[in-house]
């Protein structure tokens, strides 16, 4: 990655930057000395960051790392997550601020205020507890987004119980592989899940992945579509059999700021997931500290909407703890975005009054498929900071959010995060950064990243390479459940004489010195000795005006080592995608980047192949682009878009 890239460069002719408004920058949580501020002395500024929270005991240590990998945050501390969550906010006197808007996808509602909020985790946890569980126990979570879901996290939180939150969609393998690692005792479910606009079945799939599993002593189920479902006796309770009649009182007891607090399990490339371990002060440290800045969130003001699931890290962080740290007024919608119609994001907007609204770029690039005309329909002017996760955002999309939906003036943040670091790390902070649309920036104030060579030597701007976090952070993962030994080899190992960790993601420092993610280092593509980020090539393909979105993979080539090979969705009213639609994209690449980068086969498809968090699988169409049968579907949303791609193909379509 030391050489330089003439197409790399490329991707960086975008220079346009959006400078913050003096309106903006005069109310801002965040102000431009925080950078400084937490450069003189890091540990200072976490401490201060730490004391947005409610401690029982305070710590004696800010950082212990003479145990790295595994860091030690807060050493001594002892606090309750969820009295931090929910009771605080009420004996702060605010048990009336409404916590949840919930919204279901049939149009039913719940809005569920702080004190409410406080009386349903109490009863979860006296549930818990009376069903033998106690701190350290694992419990997993499968379930749509419905209260409860957030309720069984929190009431965990409260009695030191770990969850393991298991996406909705994943299969009963995929959960009974999670429920074994963990030997997890109880796990929580619904009898089924509303998805576009059907009842589909969830406890049945439950039921399924449990047949036979050991650690399991109890299955609770909560009520939501109402269906029949099979009832093991002696195992299975319903939640409000179990839960509604516990009593509303319940004592949090304070617990080591390294009490673990959560198992999220990430899906490796190769191999089973990994167990992703996040312990409890400095998590919620962060959560809170990232939430109110990069958010620039204020308490009893803002009404915010974070669209992730809570089966993935943003839905914990971003949805979860941090806003409920911060006393946020948030919105929870449980169902698709386009159920029962294209404009239902923007409905939700319009009568919440949503001011902060976190989003992705697939949805992003989803919007921009389905029209303009969707969002001009509603009254969106309550926005005033929009965000970005999951993927580096191309620079049309980011346009198109910011004209579409944040009425060119709100701030954008591009968050750059893992399920690893458990909280935001390198973003734009609003009020401060003139923000560049598909560049994340800057690590935040008291983060430190860096991009580095193969030797883990810093480049130097205009350079590209690996990106690393060079300093230990109070959100970092603790470790991957019952394998350290796979925890240092993954993340310690390639810039171990350094102590870096190493984030698997290629980046590049503009003239500027701003970071600029592109993407994992398994997506850079190698052709003809030249590398070409899979991003760059997407995000040119994107910038056609036909083109809706698109997936680049590098595929095995005899003579240039690899030849990139692009799969296109055309816009709905854009041409039929033949021959000399494809020879122009091809074209279009070769213009906008460089004709390194003018891709080798350009297929027009109808769907792309993603995971349920909305990452496309670049694994599966390597493995059409070689004529390779293709690999394990099992983790795709959709497991018939395998088909369709290959189906499609072969008829020429
Ligand atoms: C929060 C989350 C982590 C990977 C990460 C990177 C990609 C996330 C990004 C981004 C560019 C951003 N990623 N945010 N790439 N710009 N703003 O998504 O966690 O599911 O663990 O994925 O996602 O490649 O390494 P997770």
């Amino acid at each position: 990655m030391t050489e330089q890239s003439p197409a790399l460069d490329n991707l960086l002719t975008e220079s346009r930057t959006f400078p913050p408004s003096e309106a903006f920058s005069a109310q801002a949580n965040a102000t431009a000395d925080f950078y400084a501020e937490a450069d003189a002395d890091r540990e200072a500024f976490w401490a201060k960051q730490a004391e947005r929270l409610h401690w029982d005991t305070k710590w004696s240590q800010v950082l212990d790392w003479t145990t790295a990998p595994v860091a030690k945050w807060f050493v001594g501390g002892k606090l309750n997550v969820a009295y931090n969550c929910v009771d605080r906010h009420v004996d702060g006197g605010h048990g009336d601020q409404v916590a949840i808007h919930w919204v279901g996808e049939p149009g039913d509602s719940r809005d569920i205020t702080y004190a409410q909020l406080k009386d349903e985790v109490s009863r979860a946890a006296n549930a818990f507890e009376s069903l033998g569980l106690t701190a350290g126990d694992r419990v997993a979570i499968q379930m749509p987004m419905v209260p409860e879901a957030i309720f069984a996290m929190l009431a965990c939180a409260r009695i030191g119980v770990l969850h393991s939150v298991v996406f909705g969609g994943f299969s009963p393998t995929a959960l009974r592989s999670r429920v074994d690692d963990q030997a997890a005792k109880i796990v929580i479910t619904t009898d089924g899940q509303y998805r576009r606009g059907k009842a589909a079945p969830m406890k049945v799939n439950v039921d399924e992945a449990l047949e036979g599993a050991e650690s399991v002593e109890k299955v609770i189920v909560v009520r939501r579509t109402g269906d029949e479902v099979p009832i093991t006796e002696g195992r299975d309770l319903w939640w409000h059999e179990l839960v509604d009649s516990q009593s509303a009182e319940h004592a949090p007891q304070a617990f080591d700021s390294e009490h673990p607090l959560f198992i999220l399990y990430t899906s490796g490339t190769t191999g089973k997931p990994k167990g992703i371990l996040h312990t409890s002060g400095g998590y919620l440290t962060q959560a809170a500290y990232t939430h109110h800045n990069v958010f620039d969130h204020k308490a009893g003001e803002d009404v915010y909407w974070c669209t992730a699931d809570i089966g993935w890290i943003t839905g914990h962080t971003y949805i979860v703890y941090g806003p409920l740290a911060n006393r946020t007024t948030q919105v929870v919608y449980e169902g698709t975005p386009n159920t029962p119609h294209e404009g239902r994001h923007w409905e939700i907007v319009q009568q919440h009054k949503v001011s902060i609204y976190y989003t992705a770029p697939t949805l992003i690039r989803t919007f921009m498929k389905w029209g303009n005309e969707i969002p001009e329909k509603y009254d969106l002017s309550s926005l005033r900071v929009l965000g970005s996760v999951g993927e580096p955002i191309n620079p049309e999309a980011w346009i198109w959010y910011r004209e579409n939906v944040g009425a060119n003036s709100a701030p954008i943040v591009d968050t750059w995060w893992q399920t690893e670091t458990g909280g935001i790390m390198i973003s734009p902070l609003p009020g401060v950064t003139a923000t560049k649309p598909g560049s994340a920036q800057k690590a935040l104030p008291g983060i430190s990243a860096k991009v580095v060579d193969d030797q883990g030597a810093e480049v130097g701007k205009g350079g590209g390479g690996y990106l690393v976090l060079d300093k230990p952070w109070p959100g970092m993962l603790r470790g991957i459940w019952g394998d350290e030994q796979r925890f240092r080899e993954t993340y310690w190992s390639r810039f171990a004489d350094q102590g870096y960790y190493f984030a698997g993601d290629g980046a590049k420092y503009d003239a500027d010195g701003d970071i600029w993610l592109l993407g994992r280092v398994d997506d850079v593509m190698n052709v003809s000795g030249h590398r070409i980020s899979t991003t760059e090539v997407e995000s040119a393909l994107v910038s056609h005006p036909t083109v809706a979105e698109a997936a680049v993979v590098g595929a095995a080539d005899p003579t240039t080592g690899q030849g990139i090979v692009a799969f296109v969705i055309l816009r709905g009213n854009a041409v039929d995608g033949g021959e000399q639609a494809v020879q122009e994209l091809r074209n279009h690449v070769a213009k906008e980047i460089g004709p390194i980068a003018k891709p080798r086969q350009i297929l027009v498809v109808q769907e792309l192949p993603k995971t349920r968090s909305g990452k496309i699988m670049r694994r599966l169409l390597r493995d059409v682009a070689e004529n390779r049968q293709v690999g394990d579907v099992t983790t795709l949303a959709d497991s018939s878009v395998m088909d369709l791609i290959s189906s499609g193909l072969k008829s020429g379509k």
